[in-house]
């Protein structure tokens, strides 16, 4: 049996939830917050990880490719050798490239915290830039890798929608704006998977923001 644990509100968490449903596979999972976590199992202490028969796995990226080796039926990665590359490096744009970047925003966009100016207008520069090299490999057709879902469709449906909020936010402007990712949300809202990671979303997520601004 594989135990997802982190919480509901997490993008990561909701990235490896989507899928192991889109899989079709059986699951558990164990709410840990931030702070929470089992140091053998996260040494960064960070959610999500994955709780298996033979261990524990950390780093949604790992976690996914080890779902995807170990459950191979259902594919979210194609066989074929080129196109799974072009789906790893659409994963790597969206967690190395935007989210990343966009996550030195969220103390302000979302936590009631502050971020400085400097920091505002380093991050803009750079998140101008990555979106623009991100629209270049994206497709959106209506998969972000082409015609079929993927792991970097499972990594663009929890990522982008908190990058529109943060920019909008903290520039007034959603950077992702020239992209079709209202349709494509669109379309993502219509799977069973999502309607499922949003629902828990939404439950766990007043918790977690308690939770945040009790420690702001
Ligand atoms: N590279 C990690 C990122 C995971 C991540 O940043 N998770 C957040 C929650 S959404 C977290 O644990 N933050 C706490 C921390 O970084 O200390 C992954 O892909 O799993």
């Amino acid at each position: 049996m594989l135990t997802l644990c982190g919480f509901g509100a997490s993008n990561y968490h909701n990235k490896v939830k989507l899928v192991l449903l889109e899989k079709g596979l059986a699951f558990e999972e164990e709410l840990t917050w931030v702070g929470e976590t089992d140091p053998m199992a996260s040494p960064l202490g960070k959610v999500p990880y994955l709780k298996t028969s033979q261990g524990s796995v950390c780093e949604s990226a790992v976690m996914v490719e080890y779902i995807e080796q170990q459950y191979p039926e259902h594919p979210l990665i194609p066989k074929d050798a080129f196109a799974a590359a072009k789906v790893r490096e659409l994963v790597t744009f969206l967690d190395l490239h935007l989210e990343l970047v966009a996550r030195n925003l969220y103390g302000e966009a979302f936590f009631g915290g502050k971020v400085s100016d400097t920091v505002k207008e380093k991050i803009g520069v750079q998140l101008e830039k990555n979106v623009a090299a991100f629209a270049k490999l994206a497709q959106f057709k209506p998969f972000i890798g082409g015609a079929e879902l993927s792991i970097a469709d499972c990594t663009a449906a929890v990522h982008l929608p908190v990058i529109t909020a943060a920019t909008k936010t903290i520039y007034g402007r959603d950077f992702l704006a020239d992209l079709p990712v209202k349709d494509y949300m669109k379309m993502w809202s219509e799977r069973p998977s999502m309607q499922r990671v949003q629902a828990d979303r939404k439950a766990n997520n007043e918790l977690f923001m308690s939770r945040m601004k009790s420690k702001a």
